[in-house]
């Protein structure tokens, strides 16, 4: 096992290199148990640091030979860095020479082998695992890459850039030289030598130049990879078309890899996917996974711009590509979506999965600024928090500069920064420069807290009408909780998205106080103090406020609506983001009071009486209703509380469940039958509605047949999930019987299995559906560790681990949550076995208990008691060590 021996490294520590490397010329001798690699580089001392010594980076490598300038010299290994001195004072040539076992490399970063093929995963520090380097983003080299290898076993040989050279070489192998004109750092490296096919296609674009697009996938699944080529055109034509980015690249490559860490790494013109993201065809994947296919597939193809032509000066920076990028697919795939309504939708899952992951993490041992201080183990810093919320943080500048002020300020950003290493302040600043006198200009270093400060905020509303005035004071104030390291906060810039919605429905023009001119129906005040009041005049009649709409700003929303007032918007409100928020909110509320009192929950007529007209309406979408529909996940209750009992929440919720499938039957019979197609398959926004709420629907009737022990829509529920003719259907068949504990969910189970045994994606969904089934008297426990022994489980493989760990600790409160610490002991010996082969994948698995503060008794006790055996261990790697340390401080 690798022992951590990291120590913190600071953002305010950042110096400039010692020295710059302009080229590099790499060759590889591919062997799976030992791979020679030459490096030879030009290498150009700093002139602000004359005479510094030479630190490379290196990392699990066997050195053999370092030449300067042709020469042997001496050099010593030092902490894991190769040293050199006495260095010329101008630019030499470096060559090194070693060796590396990719079969060995079980953590998956660096060269490492995978279904028999290589791979690589440099991002972000894996580049200092195939040889020496300055292994950091601000530098930058062109690279000239010949690979060799047998040529039975590896007949795809693939790096960044142009194919410049192949052939045939003695002894059965052969080789290819491959050329990349544009500078980059070492993270966007790839090379991939593998028995592979391709589906490809040549595009021509905006420009008139011609692109060769490749898609590189295993024999058998060339039928999955339709989806993503459309996807990837749809991205190239989306970037001219919005941004005015055109492919710099005369061929584009997409490699899938089924063993990988995360979702998918941008690496130039050779992007590398894990299979989930990129494999997808209407048989063996759910409208999810197309959806995340096209998002993630566009998400590195953005990357080729906001990430590769301006990089990263440092990791702390991580934000400037990951929140921009993020923010640019959330566009994209909103604009695939299409009508308003299927927008609103997109938005609204973007939100919940912000508020499923980043909000708690915000609120935990965990909790950094988008832009961190310190890190111990970068690895660790590719969260929600850089991810996601720095999406909203762009976000919130489109807000405030508009929609071609945002543009503008993107066509600035690439003036000033083209093939640079940048900054998070200087992305910032063109988006402001570009647009002076815009509220972002006026208020930029306020702004740029949200870069800086941790910590969600919470914003109170308290809103007064005077009738005999008809004006209405809005009074908005705001306040952060303090995170590690951060006790108090100064005032955030929130854009505060609103409308009025009058009770008889009406949305009421906006007039401020002072303003000669009203502003319309929705409007955006923005709040950058910590308490601000804003009157509206000619109102005329008491309002309710529909504040941050869209979600304007990721913040909670304190609110002091009554149920009436929910109810209101929930029927009336022009934002559609609002509606679903009101619903939620309603729910919500009845859960939190059922957790708080008996446990139980009552639903109330009112309640069902409004869902019903949500379900029934004939104008809103599917989609919109799937959602509206869906009940506030155990983790979003818990959110809420300051004390958390799991089982209650779980108590609470399902009993609140299994209400709503009997108050709503007849209701929901309705929908199933009205939206339950069995035509063709086609993944368009539209249809993956329908298909969303006929799964919801008979989700629902499965689970009150199941309870009353009536047969009838269990039984349906088998025959559709024998007759589906496609993934998405079939699948939510076998959930509705999984998930209500139906007896003929084995039996399903089983035959689903058989059906889809050299699926290997299918089989993930297999083992994660039964490890997120609802949890009954202790059953789901029971068998999820009955599962770690079924021969298709393994430790090894990141998606299969995932499928059943991740699972049971992140996504099943109530069966990870027990009150004999069974989950606890189980979670403690995963972590600690898990870390010896994938410190980074034990890591993620770490943060499971990133809450176990805020724990009930004897959760709470018994949770400390895992952490602190974890952390006894003293061969942690620095990930694990980083998560585990944090957690109990
Ligand atoms: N840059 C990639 C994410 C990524 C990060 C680290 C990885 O290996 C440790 C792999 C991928 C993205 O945002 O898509
Ligand atoms: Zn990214």
């Amino acid at each position: 096992m690798r022992e951590g021996t990291a120590t913190l490294i600071r953002r305010e520590d950042y110096t400039q290199p010692s020295h710059w490397i302009r080229t590099v010329d790499l060759s590889f001798d591919l062997d799976p148990a030992k791979t020679l690699v030459i490096n030879k580089m030009t290498v150009e001392p700093n002139p602000e640091q004359p005479g510094a010594p030479l630190r490379l980076d290196g990392e699990d490598i066997n050195l053999t030979r370092v030449l300067v300038d042709g020469e042997p010299v001496s050099f010593r290994v030092e902490n894991q860095q190769l040293v050199l001195e006495n260095l010329p004072s101008q630019a030499f040539g470096l060559e090194i020479r070693t060796t590396c076992a990719p079969e060995k490399n079980t953590q998956l970063s660096g060269l490492y082998t995978s279904s028999g093929g290589f791979f690589t995963q440099c991002e972000a520090l894996g580049f200092r695992r195939i040889t020496y380097f300055l292994d950091r983003p601000d530098v930058m080299a062109t690279y000239k890459v010949t690979l060799k290898a047998d040529k039975v076993r590896f007949p795809v040989l693939l790096s960044n850039g142009n194919l410049v050279e192949e052939g045939s070489l003695d002894g059965g192998k052969h080789y290819a030289v491959w050329e990349d004109p544009h500078p980059k750092p070492s993270y966007l490296f790839a090379l991939v030598a593998a028995n592979l096919v391709r589906r490809e296609q040549r595009v021509r674009t905006r420009l008139g130049h011609e692109h060769l697009l490749q898609i590189y996938v295993r024999a058998g699944d060339l039928d999955k990879t339709e989806h993503a080529m459309n996807s990837l055109i749809a991205s190239i034509a989306w970037d001219e078309h919005t941004y005015g980015l055109s492919l710099d690249l005369e061929r584009f490559m997409i490699v899938a890899v089924s063993d990988f860490n995360m979702g998918a790494m941008e690496n130039k013109g050779l992007n590398i996917f894990n299979t989930k993201f990129v494999l997808a065809n209407p048989a063996t994947a759910t409208d999810v996974d197309f959806g995340n296919v096209e998002s993630v597939v566009a998400h590195e193809y953005f990357h080729n711009w906001t990430g590769n032509r301006v990089t990263c000066r440092d990791w702390f920076q991580l934000s400037l590509k990951e929140g921009l990028t993020v923010f640019r697919d959330q566009q994209f795939s909103q604009d695939m979506a299409g009508s308003p309504s299927a927008r609103a939708v997109k938005r609204i899952e973007d939100v919940r999965t912000l508020r499923q992951l980043q909000f708690p993490e915000d609120a935990g041992p965990m909790a950094h600024p988008v832009r961190p201080d310190s890190y111990l183990a970068i690895d660790n810093f590719y969260t929600a928090t850089v991810y996601e919320k720095g999406a909203e943080l762009v976000r919130m500048m489109h807000t405030l500069v508009g929609e071609q002020g945002f543009r503008a300020g993107m066509k600035l950003y690439f003036e000033r920064h083209d093939g640079q290493a940048a900054t998070c302040d200087q992305f910032a600043q063109a988006i402001a420069d570009a647009n002076p006198g815009s509220e972002l200009a006026q208020r930029l270093d306020a702004f740029k807290r949200w870069y800086s400060q941790a910590g969600t905020p919470r914003v109170q509303a308290h809103g007064e009408y005077n009738a005999e005035h008809r004006q209405y004071t809005l009074r908005l104030t705001q306040t952060c909780p303090a995170t590690p390291g951060q006790p108090s906060k100064q005032p955030f810039v929130i854009p505060v998205a609103m409308g009025l919605v009058a009770a008889d429905g009406r949305n009421l023009e906006l007039h401020l106080e002072g303003e000669a001119l009203p502003r319309g129906k929705n409007t955006v005040l923005v709040l950058s103090e910590a308490e601000q009041v804003f009157t509206f005049v000619h109102v005329p009649a008491e309002p309710v406020p529909s504040l941050m709409r869209g979600f304007s700003a990721p913040v909670v929303l304190e609110t002091e609506l009554g149920d009436d007032a929910l109810f209101t918007l929930l029927q009336h409100d022009h934002d559609p983001f609002n509606r679903w928020e009101a619903a939620q909110k309603l729910a919500l509320r009845r859960l939190l009071r059922a957790v708080r009192t008996t446990g139980q929950t009552e639903v109330d007529e009112h309640f069902v009486v409004a869902l019903r007209a949500v379900l029934r309406h004939p104008e809103l979408d599917a989609a919109f209703k799937e959602l509206v529909l869906t009940l506030p996940s155990e983790g979003y209750v818990a959110e809420h509380l300051e004390v958390v009992d799991p089982q209650r929440i779980h108590a609470a919720r399902e009993t609140m469940k299994l209400q709503l499938a009997h108050a709503l039957h007849d209701d929901w019979v309705w929908a199933y039958e009205q939206h339950a197609d069995n035509g063709g398959y086609s993944p368009d926004a539209t249809s993956m509605g329908r298909r969303a709420l006929a799964n919801l629907a008979l989700g629902m009737l499965c689970l009150d047949g199941a309870t009353r022990h009536n047969p009838v829509w269990v039984g349906r529920t088998l025959q559709r999930f024998k007759d589906a003719t496609n993934m998405t259907d079939r699948f939510g068949a076998l959930a509705a019987l999984v998930n209500s504990h139906a007896e003929l969910a084995d039996q399903a189970l089983e035959r689903f299995h058989a059906q889809y045994k050299d699926e290997a994606l299918v089989i993930d969904k297999w083992f994660s559906l039964q490890a997120m089934a609802p949890e009954k008297d202790g059953q789901v426990f029971a068998r999820i560790k009955a599962l770690m022994q079924h021969p298709d489980f393994t430790l090894r493989t990141p998606n299969r681990a995932r499928s059943l760990l991740m699972a049971l600790c992140q996504s099943n409160p109530a069966a990870f949550h027990r009150a004999d610490a069974a989950g606890y002991v189980f979670w403690a010996d995963r972590v600690i076995e898990i870390d010896g082969i994938n410190p980074q994948l034990a890591s993620r698995l770490a943060r499971a208990m990133d809450h176990w503060r805020r724990l009930a008794e004897p959760y709470r006790s018994a949770a400390q008691e895992a952490l602190k055996r974890v952390a006894a261990k003293t061969d942690l790697s620095d990930d694990v060590r980083e998560i585990i340390t944090r957690a109990l401080q």
